[in-house]
């Protein structure tokens, strides 16, 4: 990725001479990005459904800016968000600013979640202001410069930006937060994931699409999809993003090719189905893991893999079914840990498990994330 020689990448360097670029500025480092103790903190999409949650977590994380901004689109400039964290204007209320090209300067952490498409507009000037951009799209995900980082799971990797640190997608991460400690147990040769997303990893208006369309479908109103593609309304959509060549949607390549780089391990095997359901907030994996257990070099058990689950940082298992205690989503949204249950052997192979693996999107899948590998950025 070359963006300006603010940017990552070695960059060529034009001759004053106007001669063709000879010559190659070394690439930015983390190093050139230094974060003082107390930053300034910039969230870009502070008016969307992940913008929210991430004002809200550096609100109840206490993260310690210095000052926090809010941006967002033309649409909201002028409105006003609560914030009463550290950084906070005396008012406790943020005037949402329209994103520019100046709209960096003095801001040292920029949370970005206003889509691709803007990230990419807007990175070289932030960078080129001294930013870094800790980004929530799939912008620069699998760029081989940037660091995807679950803070659990690969933190040292947040060190070794160049300006940019991506958040993997939200199904990834809580899939790969409960992968992190089997992986420590043996190699894991498959995963066959199937997920259940709620309405709100699609966005604000999604959401709101989900909630007025059951009123309407109650009442027997007629309605039109547009967030979804399909009625969302006591319904499942086996499609979120867009259907690549093979047959694949782009959510289910991003956790197969996410999951890779997160864990480093190019060889893992991963297959995802990606369901679109009826659920507000918090998306739910049925996850089935084969291990490589090279002809019993590991000897493992169900019993291995549950306490390495419930040691896991970031994890909690509720697995109790004669309780009928299980994770679900209803229950999930607005906590910050992945939650797992219904952890059992699968008989039909060779060292197989199978578990249940639900987390609020909106926060660890994404605001969360993205304000925890601020925090491993701070001195
Ligand atoms: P959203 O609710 O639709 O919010 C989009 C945000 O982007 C709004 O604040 C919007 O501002 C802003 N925006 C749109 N156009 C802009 C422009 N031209 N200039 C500046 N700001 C602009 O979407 P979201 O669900 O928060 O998702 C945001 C990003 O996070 C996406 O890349 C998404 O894939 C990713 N993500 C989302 C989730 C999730 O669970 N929702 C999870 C992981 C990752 P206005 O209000 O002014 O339009
Ligand atoms: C979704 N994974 O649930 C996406 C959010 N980026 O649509």
């Amino acid at each position: 990725m070359l963006i300006s020689a603010a940017g990552p990448g070695s960059v060529p360097v034009a001759s004053p001479t106007g001669a063709a670029p000879t010559d190659f500025v070394p690439a930015p480092q983390a190093g050139d990005y230094p974060i003082p103790a107390n930053p300034v903190v910039a969230v870009c999409g502070a008016t969307g459904a992940v913008g929210r949650v991430m004002l809200e977590t550096l609100e109840r994380l206490d993260f310690p800016a210095s000052r926090v901004r809010a941006l967002a689109s033309a649409r909201s400039a002028g409105t006003t968000i609560p914030y009463t964290g550290p950084g906070a204007p005396d008012s406790g209320q943020l005037t949402v600013e329209e994103m520019t090209p100046d709209s960096f300067q003095g801001v040292n952490i920029a949370l970005f979640s206003a889509g691709a498409a803007i990230t990419k507009q807007f990175a070289a000037d932030v960078n080129a202001a001294g930013a870094v951009i800790i980004d929530n799209s799939s912008a620069y995900r699998m760029d081989p410069e940037v660091p995807l980082v679950v803070p659990e799971v690969n933190p040292a990797d947040a060190h070794r930006h160049n300006g940019i640190i991506a958040n993997p997608n939200c199904s990834t991460i809580q899939m790969v937060v409960a992968l992190a400690p089997l992986v420590k147990l043996a190699p894991i040769r498959r995963v066959v994931v199937s997920t259940y997303q709620a309405a709100s990893g699609a966005g604000q208006a999604a959401m709101d699409e989900l909630y007025n369309q059951t009123g309407d479908f109650l009442a027997g109103r007629s309605f039109t999809p547009q967030a979804f593609a399909h009625q969302i309304a006591f319904n499942c959509i086996p499609q979120i993003d867009v259907f690549l060549p093979d047959g694949q949607t782009k959510e289910e390549w991003k956790m197969v090719v996410e999951t890779k780089k997160i864990l480093h391990n190019p060889d893992i095997q991963v297959n995802a189905t990606c369901v679109r359901v009826p659920v507000l907030r918090s998306h739910s994996e049925s996850v089935n893991v084969e291990f490589d257990a090279h002809a019993g070099k590991y000897v493992l058990s169900l019993s291995d893999v549950r306490a390495a689950l419930a040691s896991a940082p970031g994890v909690v298992v509720i697995d109790d079914p004669e309780h009928l205690d299980y994770p679900m989503p209803a229950f999930t949204a607005g906590r910050d840990e992945v939650f797992v249950g219904r952890i059992r052997t699968d008989p039909t192979v060779e060292n197989g498990y199978q578990m249940w693996v639900v987390a609020d999107q909106l926060l660890k899948g994404a605001a969360l994330n993205a304000v925890q590998i601020a925090q491993l950025l701070l001195p």
